[in-house]
């Protein structure tokens, strides 16, 4: 265990139900033993990346991706161990899939802290944050000054990519009702500080909106 560190985390999925498993992994992470959501920016529509003239393209359908904003108490190669088991647990398969090719659901260690770090499993920052139009706009979202550990500013990056095409709002978690499961309390478990409205409450939201109209 180690002090709290600010992580970000970049979610993507384009096979399946791709909302349903970005907000299902939200939640999976929210109930993650010392990791805590602080934050979560909308959910965006992208196309897939690399792009079509680039050779490295795969055909694939567009991606839904989003960025989680943490804090947490695991060493980062833990935590790469969470989210692998996460990404697993959504019908992820390593073995079967093209690199770059579309997937159930993908979950990249943005930043830990200012960490920089080179191992064989893991490498922090993330080494392609800065080409990623679909990682810098959510990533935009929830990082409250906008910059790099090396000090480049987001938008600057963006900049450098426009002009961008196909990438959309599509929805926020937050609109998108799901079960509510308690959270775990205690030592070494930061309380989780981001929760999805229940199936309950979004249907009383809407039918209060239905007695007004
Ligand atoms: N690994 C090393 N560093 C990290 C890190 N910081 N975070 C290792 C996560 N994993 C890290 O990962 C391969 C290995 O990288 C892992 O076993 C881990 O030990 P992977 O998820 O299979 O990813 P990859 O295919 O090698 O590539 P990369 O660069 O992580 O790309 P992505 O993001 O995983 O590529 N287009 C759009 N629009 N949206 C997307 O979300 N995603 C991909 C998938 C391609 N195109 C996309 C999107
Ligand atoms: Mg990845």
């Amino acid at each position: 265990m180690t002090a709290e560190e600010t992580v970000y985390l970049g979610l993507g999925a384009n096979l399946g139900d791709a909302l349903e498993t970005l907000a299902a992994a939200v939640d999976v992470l929210a109930q993650t033993e010392g990791f805590a959501v602080t934050d979560v920016s909308g959910v965006y529509r992208t196309p897939p990346w690399p792009p079509p003239d680039d050779p490295r393209s795969v055909v694939q359908d567009d991606y839904l991706n989003l960025v989680v904003r943490g804090e947490t108490t695991l060493e980062p190669h833990a935590l790469l161990r969470e989210t692998q088991l996460t990404e697993a647990a959504f019908g992820r398969d390593r073995d079967r899939e093209q690199r770059w090719g579309p997937r159930p659901l993908d979950i990249d260690l943005l930043l830990v802290g200012d960490r920089v770090l080179e191992t064989d499993e893991l490498t922090l920052p993330h080494p392609r944050i800065a080409e990623r139009a679909f990682v810098l706009v959510p990533l935009m979202e929830v990082m409250p000054d906008g910059k790099l550990p090396d000090g480049r500013r987001l938008t600057r990056l963006l900049m450098d990519l426009a002009p961008l095409e196909g990438i959309e709002l599509e929805v926020r978690l937050e609109d998108v009702p799901g079960p509510r499961i308690p959270r775990p309390e205690g030592p070494g478990s930061p309380g989780a500080r981001f929760e999805r409205p229940g199936f309950d409450d979004v249907a009383g939201a809407h039918g209060a909106r239905g007695e007004r109209g």
